[in-house]
């Protein structure tokens, strides 16, 4: 199995899924700009859609979709625990909090990365678009922030690969200049997922952490 991963991108959240199980993995990080792997080759012919994460299986098959990504890497380690149990009602709360994730928060605070190329002859509208979108999250961020003053995790008390994908996605806060003391019991679960020794483990591996 390979992921394809670029640092600190979405796709930290399927590496830190991949140590939390203990699974043995190759990783090919991808730099996006020229879509050039880390072995010289041409991503867009690994994954046309150009993104990461990307799953190379062991059939050869490629699996694409971060929230996706996640719950095939759990369903290889049922056990484990990172999904709830297929057919209990707290499997569809956990995917209700992927599938969140992915549509609501990821792609949100993604489109502020891309607002120069949205707007490359105007900076003023760029400007806008990230003060509008900012404001937009806000009311996300602070429903994300009532949760966790009750609960540990997006599921309460336990632990799942929704909350990897969560803890991925705001830690762009930094590089995107959200204030996160606005929101401290997200920053708290933040501070919380930091403690876990596979989010140190794959984030060093990404050269995120010394
Ligand atoms: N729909 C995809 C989107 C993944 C995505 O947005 N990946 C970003 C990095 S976080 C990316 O590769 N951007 C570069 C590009 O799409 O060219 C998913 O959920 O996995």
């Amino acid at each position: 199995m390979k992921l394809y991963f670029s640092p600190g991108a979405c796709s930290l959240a399927p590496h830190i899924v991949l140590e939390e199980l203990g699974m043995s993995y190759h990783a090919e990080s991808v730099d996006l700009a020229s879509k050039k792997t880390s072995s010289g080759k041409d991503y867009n012919q690994i994954n046309p859609k150009g993104s990461v994460p990307s799953l190379e299986l062991n059939d050869g098959g490629l699996l694409t979709e971060c929230a996706v990504l996640l719950q095939y890497l759990c369903d290889q380690h049922p056990d484990k625990e990172l999904l709830p149990k297929a057919g209990t009602e707290a499997h569809y709360r956990c995917l209700e909090w992927m599938n969140y994730i992915a549509t609501e928060i990821h792609k949100g605070l993604g489109s502020l990365f891309a607002a120069e190329r949205m707007f490359p002859q105007n900076a003023e509208m760029a400007r806008d678009f990230k003060i509008a979108t900012l404001k937009m999250m806000d009311q996300k961020l602070s429903f994300l922030n009532s949760h966790f003053k009750t609960s540990d995790y997006l599921m309460g008390s336990q632990y799942t690969a929704a909350d990897a994908y969560l803890f991925v996605i705001l830690g762009w806060s930094k590089w995107l200049k959200v204030d996160m003391s606005k929101y401290p019991s997200l920053f708290a679960f933040m501070e919380r997922m930091m403690g876990r020794p596979a989010v140190q483990k794959a984030m060093k591996k990404e050269g995120l952490l010394q």
